[in-house]
């Protein structure tokens, strides 16, 4: 039998082991709201090279280092960006130049992925009715289909699934209810009197947003002609694919700008915007709203949501390599500062929501701040102050961030923040 002075050290080590356990399982998985409690964190330099050394050009960042951050995001969060072109083909199904009270063109684009099949996305696009010449754009996805984005009959309605939460759905498929719920994310009116354009589709053309959208989406319909198996890449990562499949479009409308496109996401599909702007730079200004963890948000900072949680929630959301993490962020080779460097020497708009902690607000901001260094190198100011600033009080120049009052949402206020922003490169 043991005695007790033996089994004294035994029951310390094992309540030892049991403590480290639920230290990093509190890290993982459990969120902290609470600033006293951010333990201290390492973010990878983005301008230390492979070999260890610093880069120190814009040259030396385009030709070198950039690819291997990228990579790394392709390698450790957002997988595979397929790379083979596939002869999209545009089918334009319907042209209004008398929409929304005349203030607009209206085009509803369908965009085959393959000649002949189901494999589509489809496009709404607002352009100004008055515009002498072509028009910047701005482009990004809805979550519930394009009819959801402005109260006008006009557009056609989503068949595809829609999560069963969307306003106005039955058995996870839209309604004519739904037309219209989510406008004040969109401010088309807003939108139009800058004398800009909008580009929309409903994310679930390329993957219905669920652990098994894979299996329709186009992971699956089109892997042999991207030549990628659906493992190897992610939902957001298809979901980014698509964002320059809508810039393939932009491209040969001849009343479209495409050289001035934005590409804007909220939330997941604000991660998404992220991971387009940084595969295709066609994208000329990039911006996020509130796009949290796994977007903006850095992830070795223990506030909000973690990269436990997202991964436990939204297993399709990021490659298989990425759970490797949940438990141990500091090994990530990568923070999100480094996937916003991405954009560089491009605009970047990082923006946050009050009332959204589960983002991280200050999270947000400090991977915008920490994008400042590679911003450098292009002789661009970025973001320039470590004070995080307060409310509705944008800050930087290049990459610019605001924090506003309110929940997770895009509202006028952000609109009027990026649509001046975008007036300052565009006009
Ligand atoms: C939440 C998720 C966030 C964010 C958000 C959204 O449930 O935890 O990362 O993406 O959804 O997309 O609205």
């Amino acid at each position: 039998m043991l005695s007790l002075t033996r089994i004294a050290p035994l029951l310390l080590v094992a309540s030892l082991s049991i403590a480290v356990q639920m230290k990093s399982f509190a890290q993982a998985y459990v969120s902290n709201t609470d600033e006293t409690k951010v333990p201290s964190y390492t973010l990878p330099d983005p301008l230390s090279g492979k070999d260890g050394k610093k880069i120190t050009t814009a040259n030396a960042w385009n030709s070198t280092q950039r690819p291997y951050i990228y990579h790394l995001f392709e390698e450790n969060v957002y997988g595979r960006y397929p790379l083979i072109k596939i002869p999209a083909k545009f089918v334009v199904r319907e042209i209004n130049r008398h929409a929304l009270n005349n203030t607009a063109v209206r085009k509803q684009v369908r965009i085959y992925f393959l000649p002949d099949t189901s494999v589509y996305m489809d496009l709404l696009l607002y352009l100004p009715v008055a515009a002498k010449k072509p028009v910047a754009v701005f482009a990004g996805y809805n979550f519930s289909g394009n009819h959801t984005i402005a109260p006008d009959t006009g557009i056609f309605l989503s068949n595809r699934w829609v999560d069963e939460r969307s306003k106005g759905a039955v058995n996870n498929r839209a309604t004519d209810s739904s037309r219209g719920s989510s406008a004040s994310q969109w401010q088309v009116n807003e939108i139009l009197k800058h004398g800009y354009g909008l580009a929309v589709a409903y994310y679930g053309d390329i993957e219905p947003d669920n652990p098994d959208g894979w299996k329709t989406g186009i992971r699956t319909t089109l892997r042999n002609a991207l030549q990628i198996k659906p493992e190897e890449w992610s939902a957001i990562g298809a979901w980014a694919w698509g964002l320059a499949r809508i810039m393939d479009y932009l491209e040969q409308d001849k009343e479209i700008d495409a050289g001035k496109t934005a590409v804007i996401g909220h939330s997941r599909l604000g991660k998404a915007a992220l991971w387009a702007g940084a595969s295709d730079q066609r994208f000329s200004i990039v911006i996020s709203n509130e796009s949290g963890e796994g977007g903006a948000a850095l992830s070795k900072r223990w506030y909000g949501e973690t990269v436990g949680i997202i991964n436990q929630k939204f297993p399709h959301w990021f490659v298989a390599n990425y759970k490797k993490y949940a438990d141990n962020t500091a090994a990530l080779p990568v923070d999100q500062h480094m996937l916003l460097s991405l954009m560089a020497p491009r605009p970047l708009y990082v923006a946050s929501a009050e009332g959204d902690q589960w983002s991280d607000p200050k999270g947000e901001f400090l991977a915008a701040r920490n994008a400042d260094p590679v911003y450098a190198l292009f002789n661009k100011k970025g973001i320039g102050t470590n004070n995080m600033p307060g409310l509705h009080q944008p800050a930087g120049e290049t990459v610019r961030y605001h924090i506003r009052a309110g929940k997770h949402d895009v509202t006028l206020y952000d609109w009027q923040q990026y649509l001046s922003f975008a007036d300052k490169y565009w006009k």
